[in-house]
């Protein structure tokens, strides 16, 4: 059965691939799963029908047969438990492949997604001025972490993993920042990830459906 996930009708990212179906196109590319793709607009997102899917009204979501999955993590998972090549065989190496997806959401991710609100929202806030690289260097103390672990190591823990395909899709929100090139093995790390021919699938995918949604406009 093919699976169907939900993306951006137009993507306010102009195709760089930061939304997070973003994630999910990349890994069922790796794991060599077709699927189709539901376009849901923003007013689309918040009805009923979609609600029913994702009760927070977002995408991407996920649906297989009866199945329906929201939370780009529990997806990725799901897909990497289904299908070989993002999880190791080995018990203990499958259990920390898990730990870092964890990891990329739950550790990672938060300071990156505060800078993005602190300078997409805040910025024009009196107080933004003083408040700005203290969000930055909250991001930088994760980096100095997460580059003080990976070292001259391709991957985080061995193989490529869905662990790295969480992390790298996290760190790719930085990339504009400049500060991702503070840390040039995490810059390469990043470089590594979107080498990757599935990636590159992925990528071309969600520009497509960002082409043909301003194809109408010019
Ligand atoms: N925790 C959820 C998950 O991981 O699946 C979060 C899902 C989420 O944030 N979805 C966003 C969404 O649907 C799209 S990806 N937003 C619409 C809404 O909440 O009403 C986040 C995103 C959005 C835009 C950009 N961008 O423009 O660069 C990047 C990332």
């Amino acid at each position: 059965m093919t699976p169907i996930i939900t993306a951006f009708e137009r993507p306010p990212d102009g195709g760089r691939g930061l939304a997070r179906d973003m994630r999910v196109r990349w890994a069922l590319e790796e794991v060599g799963q077709p699927y189709d793709v539901r376009l849901v607009s923003f007013t689309e997102m918040k009805e009923p029908a979609h609600l029913a899917l994702h009760p927070f009204g977002q995408i991407p979501t996920y649906e297989e047969g009866d199945l329906g999955l929201f939370e780009t993590g529990a997806i990725v998972f799901h897909i990497a438990e289904r299908h070989a090549g993002l999880l190791p065989d080995d018990a203990n190496a499958r259990a920390r492949a898990i730990t870092w997806m964890f990891a990329a959401l739950s550790t990672v991710e938060p300071p990156i997604l505060e800078l993005g609100t602190a300078r997409l929202l805040e910025g024009d806030k009196p107080w933004s001025e003083q408040r700005m690289p203290l969000v930055e260097d909250r991001v930088r103390d994760r980096l100095g972490q997460l580059s003080a672990r990976l070292g001259d190591a391709d991957w985080l823990d061995g193989g490529f993993s869905a662990g790295d395909l969480m992390m790298a899709s996290v760190l790719l929100r930085l990339r504009l920042s400049g500060i991702l090139d503070e840390y040039p093995n995490l810059s390469a790390y990043v470089a590594r990830g979107e080498a990757r021919p599935a990636y590159k699938r992925a990528f071309d995918a969600q520009l497509a459906v960002f082409e043909a949604s301003t194809a109408g406009r010019r």
